[in-house]
């Protein structure tokens, strides 16, 4: 069978890090993407001897970057198999009313509208060889809204229904798509979220947050799957966790 290409966004940190790393241990071209590049270079260097990796330093919420990034792909990286919209990141926690405009811009045009242009350039060559599965990470605050999540959670809740729209118009192409979500991981999120403050370091404290390599082998799995089977949604906590506003922690 032909080894497959992957392109994930995102893939200097977190889950996307760990994509990285479960994909090359099951012998899938890697295409790397996130803003960072010494992590690229970095992340690279250690998956290269098990799989062909090539870098792309681009920031999704620039949409020139995004077409001159996936344009730039040597021919032996072009055929994208399986795309995994999964850059993106939460900024700030505040009441609506309280609200920071730049964390706002960069939720909407990172979490929603760097998906879109990433999609945008990819789709037309799934289009045209009628293959291809792309998967979005939305999450748990898609499903749901917490207090002072609100741009977050909009941008996520907006992820999912692209995610529903994607999969209605490409489904006369036989390509597969399907959201996971995730609900607490811990990664480098809540630092982003809290702009590096202590505050951040108590989030995952007291009970056993999902980690970046469970989320990471839920991706393997639903990319695993048969031709015709398509894990359209699928929502995974940590066991403490019942929902957004419900985490059983000891202290
Ligand atoms: P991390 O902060 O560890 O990783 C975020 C990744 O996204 C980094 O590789 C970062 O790369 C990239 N990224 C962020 N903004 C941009 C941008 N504008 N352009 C290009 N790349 C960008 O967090 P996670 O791994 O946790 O987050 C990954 C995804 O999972 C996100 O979409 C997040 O919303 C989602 N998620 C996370 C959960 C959690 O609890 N951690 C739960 C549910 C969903 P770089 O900075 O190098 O550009
Ligand atoms: C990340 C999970 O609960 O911090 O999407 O929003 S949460």
């Amino acid at each position: 069978m032909k080894q497959k290409t992957a392109l994930i966004t995102g893939a200097t940190s977190g889950i996307g890090k760990a994509t990285a790393i479960e994909f090359a241990k099951h012998n899938i071209n890697l295409v790397l993407c996130g803003r960072r590049q010494e992590r690229l270079d970095s992340l690279k260097k250690q998956l290269e001897d098990q799989v062909a990796v090539h870098t792309l330093t681009f920031d999704v919420r620039n949409r020139e970057a995004v077409f001159k990034a996936i344009e730039s792909l040597p021919e032996t990286f072009k055929t994208i198999d399986v795309l995994i919209n999964n850059a993106g990141n939460a900024h700030g926690l505040d009441t609506i009313q309280e609200g920071n405009l730049d964390d706002w811009d960069a939720m909407m045009d990172g979490n929603v509208k760097g998906l879109l242009y990433v999609s945008k350039a990819l789709m037309p060559q799934m289009i045209e060889r009628q293959s291809g599965h792309i998967i979005n990470i939305g999450s748990s605050a898609g499903k749901e809204v917490y207090p002072k999540g609100n741009v977050y959670c909009a941008s996520k809740h907006a992820v999912l229904a692209v995610t529903e729209g994607m999969r209605i118009d490409l489904n006369p192409y036989g390509i597969k798509v399907g959201a996971v979500n995730p609900g607490l991981v811990e990664t480098e999120f809540s630092k982003v979220r809290f702009k590096g403050d202590a505050i951040a370091d108590g989030v995952y404290k007291g009970f056993k947050a999902l980690q970046a390599e469970d989320i990471a082998e839920i991706i393997y799995f639903v990319i695993s799957r048969p031709l015709h089977v398509n894990i359209a949604d699928l929502l995974v906590f940590p066991t403490a966790q019942a929902n957004s506003v419900t985490v059983k922690k000891e202290l």
